[in-house]
């Protein structure tokens, strides 16, 4: 159950460059089958907030007099751990994430239009989305290159159009798949009331990830935004409108990347407060990974900054060039796909990250290896959940957890905080 994140927007505001940018670093495809399937998906890796617990662990080992200090040119900076996926260095530890590049919002996608369905289906796995939006207003609303060189209003005024796009599309699906059973669900309102309302609404967009907490959420905001004393048979299009509004905010949170930020007038994002909206340069990281990947520079995605090795050969053509992003890059204080992503995963979705163990001592897997295992979760999810993402036999055989820090018992309901080490007992 990895998260999926699908990054959506209309053609050419950079959703491909952002994609590849992203999902850069070099990936055993094996260990993530979902990626063999369509080209489209891919892995990102997105630093946890929390040190990795291999640094309590190195702590404890040095204290204890059983391990040095890590060497000045260890290049893994007093790391431990050994990740299956992901990397650590410094502590700092990386988890992965599903990432889709979402191609097809044109208008009328809700109604088959475009790719039409696919592209609804794409988006119906996506736990949340990114929406690329061109802050910089060089093209239309299908995408068209309308030339640089747009007013701060005009680029104002077309990323409003571009946001609104998307929520009005979201918001004609979910209205749609309600419209369509709605006498069935009035019926059922009629001899269950508002329970059963509940889980009408929760079977009719089951397929877009509809959970039961998720469907409580969206009708408690719903009836707070548009207070009625009408029985829902009377609901208006507009009372139906704002419930699948309610709904869409719940299933679909969207997170903004404003894109080409380095053309764009810097007032953009100051128009939008009530988005999430994060500047970004698409292009300038994806440059940054490949020259790093070759080794021409050194920089890790986040920093605002980047090291030209001193046995480096340039021209005077790419010492220019460098010097140019090296002024974009401070300027804007990164490129902002980090922090952007790091926002979708840890504020937006409010996840966490665990480590479970087979060791609560040494905090190592059955083969010995340490802290091999970071899991992404939900914040507060109970131990015995943790256990069945796993392996479903250790959720069915759930006895209890060790806090691999405090060494103390807990139970099947006991929830995890972030950077939470857990050994699992369950019968087997
Ligand atoms: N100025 C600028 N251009 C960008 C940026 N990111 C992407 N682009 C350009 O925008 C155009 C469309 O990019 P693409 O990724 O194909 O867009 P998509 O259609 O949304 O997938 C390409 O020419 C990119 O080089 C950016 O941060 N700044
Ligand atoms: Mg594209």
């Amino acid at each position: 159950m990895k998260v999926r994140i699908g990054l959506v927007g209309k053609p050419n505001v950079g959703k491909s460059t952002f994609f590849s940018a992203a999902t850069l670093a070099q990936v055993d495809i094996a260990n993530y089958p979902f990626c063999t399937i369509d080209p489209n998906v891919g892995v990102a890796f997105v630093q946890a907030r929390q040190p990795c617990p291999c640094q309590a662990l190195r702590a404890r080992l040095e204290g204890e007099g059983r391990l040095e200090p890590a060497s000045a040119d260890d290049p893994r900076q007093g790391s431990l751990c050994e990740p299956r996926t992901g990397t650590c260095v410094n502590h700092r530890r990386s988890v992965p994430v599903a990432l889709v590049d979402v191609a097809g919002l044109v208008p009328g996608a809700s109604e088959g239009r475009g790719r039409g369905n696919a592209f609804l289906a794409d988006l119906a796995n996506c736990d949340v989305l990114i929406q690329v939006v061109d802050a910089a207003g060089t093209t239309d609303e299908e995408g068209q290159f309308l030339g640089a060189g747009s007013s701060a209003e005009e680029a104002v005024e077309r990323v409003r159009a571009e946001v609104t796009f998307l929520q009005d599309e979201l918001d004609a699906w979910i209205g749609g798949l309600l419209a369509e059973g709605w006498n069935r669900g009035v019926r059922r309102v009629q001899a269950e009331g508002e329970k059963g309302l509940t889980s009408f609404v929760h079977e009719r967009l089951s397929g877009l990830g509809a959970t039961p907490t998720k469907v409580a959420q969206a009708m408690a905001n719903f009836r707070d935004l548009a207070p009625t004393n009408q029985q829902p048979w009377d609901w208006d299009s507009a009372v139906l409108r704002t419930l699948g509004q309610s709904l869409r905010k719940q299933l679909f949170p969207i997170v903004y990347a404003a894109n080409k930020a380095d053309i764009a007038p810097p007032t953009v994002i100051d128009a939008f407060p009530e988005l999430t909206m994060i500047p970004c340069m698409a292009d300038m990281e994806l440059a940054l990974r490949r020259a790093s990947g070759s080794g021409l520079i050194r920089y890790r995605p986040g920093d605002a900054s980047f090291e030209i090795p001193a046995s480096a050969s340039l021209s005077e053509a790419q010492s220019k060039a460098l010097d140019h992003m090296q002024q974009r890059l401070a300027s804007l204080g990164g490129t902002g796909l980090a922090g952007l992503m790091d926002r979708v995963l840890f504020a937006e979705l409010d996840h966490i990250v665990v480590y479970p163990v087979a060791d609560e001592t040494h905090w190592v897997d059955g083969d010995g290896r340490v802290l091999p295992d970071a899991f992404v979760v939900p914040r507060g999810l109970h131990a015995k959940a943790l256990a069945a993402r796993v392996h479903t036999d250790l959720g069915e055989g759930f006895i209890r957890g060790v806090d691999g820090r405090t060494k103390r018992v807990v139970g099947a309901d006991h929830e995890l905080s972030d950077s939470d080490v857990l050994k699992i007992h369950a019968k087997t």
